[in-house]
């Protein structure tokens, strides 16, 4: 048994998600979570709200209300909307709790004792119509390394390049669109990771076995010349984490906060002490999983995100992590994600194009969604939702495939022989061609599973449900009934075996349709089917089951139709 520690990149407070946010990380993250606890390793698996930061002050702002209260209430409707996409964290914490004040002081106080801070006084761009300076997102203007015209002042979202908001050609403020913009004077807190240039190569070269989307983004900002370059910590914001040195004060930083993504990543840590916080339990029990020093040397750390995160998770945390000379856990494997699309153009909150976590919920049932998301991540290159496609995949994988299996197999066998497992008949050819494809196949998904291949472990999941529908088709237990019933009994015995077998299979995609096989099947028994045969006599002959109402209903056209319509537009 081993032990693995999971984040999902933290979603930004400022609004509900859209499914190419979820599809990019905290979906596959939630699939690789219960794959693992399936598998019976000690998982612990961490999300939160990333609350700070101009993006969380810009929308309360919006919303009309103070920034506490705005974030209190989006964390419940995201924890909320979670809860429904059924993400099976075992803490979604906030950035804004107390630990991550905490620890995040803790850092920069120890980054500063290693020489690794410097104080600049620097020129920031000030807004005189707005009255204040313009940090990150409160300014857009034109990339100066691609030419984006939607660029903001942090990074570039279409190029992932960092960006200080002085570098953006044409800037204009955005909280009035002003472009009255002026350079002033202004004191910060710079993280020099020029000087952990050579320990994050160091690192970054042992990792040889990360995706080349991940490690092709890291060197790209590492080795590009400019790539590496210190990076100011602090910020002119009234909301975040109070600029401290560990618990003292910081002179001359008075009134000023840490960099959302200076704290942000640090709450993966404070995650898990407010998990066991919440229970009163001791820090030793968190520490387990983020301090080597106290048992976390053996911990397996998988991270989830998409592409334009990566840099912060290569470079930035590292950093910060390295440089604060503790023993805390540093990343084994990043796994990152391409966009997706959204029929013919590209999803976007600031502009509501897409269809968003609650609206999704709202027509269908969650593993509707799960499935077709992970079965189309965006792996090796963008992909594109679309909702013929959506319709198609639905329709054919879930309905046709698994539902009808499941629907086909448990009414046959409650007409002809009652609501029990049937005792009667022997296996014979059949039956060992099926298990020996079967054994083949959950090989393979267990292979792409482990390694965090989804689009091929999906495959390969429903080419274990296509095997138990060609069987049936094949050994026809209606025909075989009119002249040897026993032999019917036989394939639906082995049969309702496969119902268990494919709820547990089918678990960290579909955990709901799983849950319903399992009681229809009535047992609790989850075990992985690490012997195909013995797996398939977990149902005992004399077993009760039950007919489970329809799994999966089809997606009509005019439904699909009506939801195109619908989702067309751009949301308020
Ligand atoms: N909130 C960006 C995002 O949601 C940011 C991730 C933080 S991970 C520490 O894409
Ligand atoms: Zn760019």
């Amino acid at each position: 048994m081993a032990r693995i520690l999971i984040t999902s990149a933290i979603p930004y407070i400022n609004g509900i998600k859209h499914l190419g946010n979820l599809v990019g990380s905290q979906l596959p993250a939630d699939l690789y979570a219960r794959f693992m606890r399936a598998r019976n390793h000690e998982v612990l698996f961490l999300c939160a709200t990333d609350e700070h930061g101009t993006p969380a002050e810009l929308a309360a702002a919006k919303a009309g209300k103070p920034v506490a209260e705005y974030c209190a209430e989006m964390w419940q409707v995201q924890k909320d909307l979670s809860d429904g996409f059924r993400l099976s964290f075992d803490k979604f914490g906030r950035s804004s709790s107390p630990q991550n004040h905490a620890l995040t002081q803790h850092f920069a106080g120890r980054l500063a004792d290693n020489g690794l801070i410097e104080e600049v006084t620097e020129k920031q761009v000030y807004s005189n119509t707005d009255g204040r300076f313009l940090p990150d997102r409160y300014i857009e203007g034109t990339c100066p390394n691609c030419g984006y015209e939607r660029a903001r002042g942090d990074q570039c979202e279409n190029c992932t390049k960092q960006l200080d908001p002085t570098d953006l050609i044409e800037p204009r403020s955005a909280i009035s669109g002003s472009t009255d913009l002026e350079v002033r004077e202004t004191k910060h807190l710079y993280l020099k990771q020029r000087s952990l240039r050579q320990d994050l190569s160091d690192w970054i070269d042992t990792k040889t076995d990360w995706p080349i989307l991940t490690t092709s983004i890291a060197k790209k900002w590492l080795n590009d010349g400019d790539g590496l370059q210190d990076r100011g910590i602090t910020r002119d914001l009234d909301w975040g984490v109070p600029v401290k040195r560990g618990d003292e004060p910081w002179p001359g930083m008075e009134g000023k906060v840490f960099y959302v993504w200076f704290d942000a990543p640090i709450e993966y840590i404070a995650c898990a002490k407010e998990w066991t916080d919440d229970a009163g339990r001791p820090d030793a029990d968190w520490e387990r999983w983020w301090r080597t020093d106290k048992g976390a040397d053996d911990v397996r750390y998988v991270q989830f995100m998409g592409k334009d995160n990566v840099p912060f998770h290569t470079l930035s945390f590292p950093a910060t992590i390295i440089g604060s000379g503790e023993p805390w856990k540093l990343v084994d494997y990043i796994k990152s994600f391409n966009y997706l699309n959204y029929d013919g153009g590209q999803f976007s909150t600031s502009q509501g194009r897409g269809v968003f976590m609650d609206q999704a919920l709202s027509i269908l049932p969650a593993d509707y969604w799960r499935w077709w998301l992970l079965s189309h991540a965006p792996e090796n290159s963008d992909s594109e939702f679309t909702w013929e496609n959506f319709q198609s995949s639905v329709n054919k994988d879930l309905a046709d495939v698994l539902g009808n299996f499941v629907s086909r197999v448990t009414k046959f066998a409650r007409s002809k022989f009652g609501e029990t497992v049937p005792q009667a008949g022997e296996f014979g050819p059949d039956e060992t061609a099926l298990i020996e494809t079967l054994t083949t196949r959950i090989h393979a998904y267990e292979a792409h599973m482990e390694a965090m291949e989804i689009r091929k472990a999906a495959g390969e999941l429903r080419a274990i449900w296509v095997a138990g529908n060609e069987y049936l088709q094949s050994t026809a237990p209606w025909t075989a009934f009119k002249t040897d019933p026993d032999r019917a009994a036989a394939i639906i015995r082995l049969s309702l075996n496969l119902i268990r077998l494919y709820s547990v299979l089918s678990a960290p995609f579909i955990p709901d349709a799983a849950a319903r096989m399992l009681s229809a099947m009535n047992t609790l028994d989850t075990r992985w089917p690490d012997d195909v045969p013995a797996a398939l006599t977990a149902l005992p002959p004399g077993h009760e089951f039950s007919v489970p109402d329809v799994m999966f209903q089809k997606i009509t056209d005019e439904q699909r139709e009506d939801w195109q319509a619908r989702f067309a537009g751009i949301r308020d």
